[in-house]
């Protein structure tokens, strides 16, 4: 049986990064309390407020993002923080040396069905003469993050962590511990199986419009087999899904808001959950290039987001070459 924290003291990780991420970890244990408690504690349903992406908050979109701020911000490692929940920054420790964004509880339109949701984040090291309190400290490419990870609060709580040396997941124990489960975690390179919310179908590009249409041809398609399809509407469980035993999971741009690239947010779910992805040897892109190498413009942008098994969106991508 091995603890995360010595599970990654023997892989010699940087000892402030292990401190940082048993930071978080203590954080998310905290949610996942709150949210085994569900309607005992009161904490369901939604708030008054409505965040910078022009959403309502749920009551646990609240609680989480103030406890993983209250948390952070105690760790003298922390320069700073960027959320989802957050329209700015906000600065931690002048000494310190990490920058942290989260999406501190992805999926809540969950939350009220008691379905998985989860905690996504990533980590970067401040650069030299940056302010942690202004945006452009965060503006760093995904290839630049420490770490990143999520933890799914299903019906088990599981932590998917890459410190750049593979993914492993760690299973939270009734001692509080989160332990080792699954070590060198990979996707597998094919798929039978697609998540895609098929309810904006009408407003995707031409190019996706294939793709899928291709998919759901079956055997006597050009794809030559039957798939199958899931849809959480909780990007995490689908992650962990396609972690687990492969599948290809996109949100892609459709033609609604044609300045916005897609629904997700590239900070905080397209680039932890992409590196997460590469280190297990699949790929993640944006149907165009990859993800990682989307050089960040502002904290809150979108990101239009294929990932998942190696061959399948690499068959994604030859629908989206000129060519094609
Ligand atoms: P959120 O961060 O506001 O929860 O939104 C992100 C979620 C993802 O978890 C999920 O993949 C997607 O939104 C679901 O979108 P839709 O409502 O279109 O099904
Ligand atoms: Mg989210």
């Amino acid at each position: 049986m091995q603890l995360l924290s010595s599970f990654l003291k023997h892989r010699k990780t940087d000892e402030q990064l292990v401190e940082l991420i048993e930071t978080l970890m203590v954080a998310c244990k905290e949610i996942a309390l709150q949210l085994r408690e569900g309607a005992l504690a009161g904490v369901l349903g939604t708030s008054e407020n409505v965040n910078v992406q022009g959403e309502t908050q749920k009551k646990l979109d609240i609680i989480a993002n103030d406890v993983l701020k209250k948390v952070l911000l105690d760790n003298p490692l922390v320069a700073g923080l960027a959320s989802e929940e957050e329209d700015d920054p906000v600065a931690g420790n002048r000494e310190g040396r990490f920058l942290v964004t989260f999406d501190p509880l992805d999926g809540s339109s969950n939350i009220d069905i008691n379905v998985s949701v989860g905690t996504i984040f990533s980590i970067l090291e401040l650069r030299e003469g940056e302010d942690p309190a202004s945006h452009g400290a965060y503006l760093q490419n995904g290839r630049r993050q420490l770490a990143s990870g999520y933890v799914l609060y299903g019906p088990s709580a599981v932590l998917a962590l890459t410190t750049g040396q593979g993914v492993n997941f760690f299973t939270l124990a009734h001692t509080g511990d989160f332990i080792l489960t699954q070590e060198n975690v990979q996707v597998p390179a094919e798929t039978r199986e697609f998540a895609i919310n098929m309810s904006n179908q009408r407003f995707w590009e031409p190019s996706m419009q294939s793709y899928i249409g291709d998919l759901l041809k079956g055997s006597d398609g050009p794809r030559g087999k039957n798939y199958n399809m899931r849809w959480i509407a909780s990007m995490v469980a689908e992650v962990h899904r396609v972690l687990t035993r492969g599948g290809i999971f996109t949100y892609p741009w459709d033609e609604r808001e044609p300045q916005k690239p897609g629904k997700l947010r590239l900070m905080y779910e397209g680039n932890p959950m992409s590196l997460l992805i590469e280190q297990a040897g699949g790929l993640a892109s944006t149907c165009y290039s990859p993800i990682l190498d989307v050089e960040p413009t502002e904290i809150h942008q979108r990101v239009s987001i294929a990932l998942g098994s190696r061959h399948e969106v690499e068959a994604l991508l030859r629908y989206h070459t000129p060519d094609q």
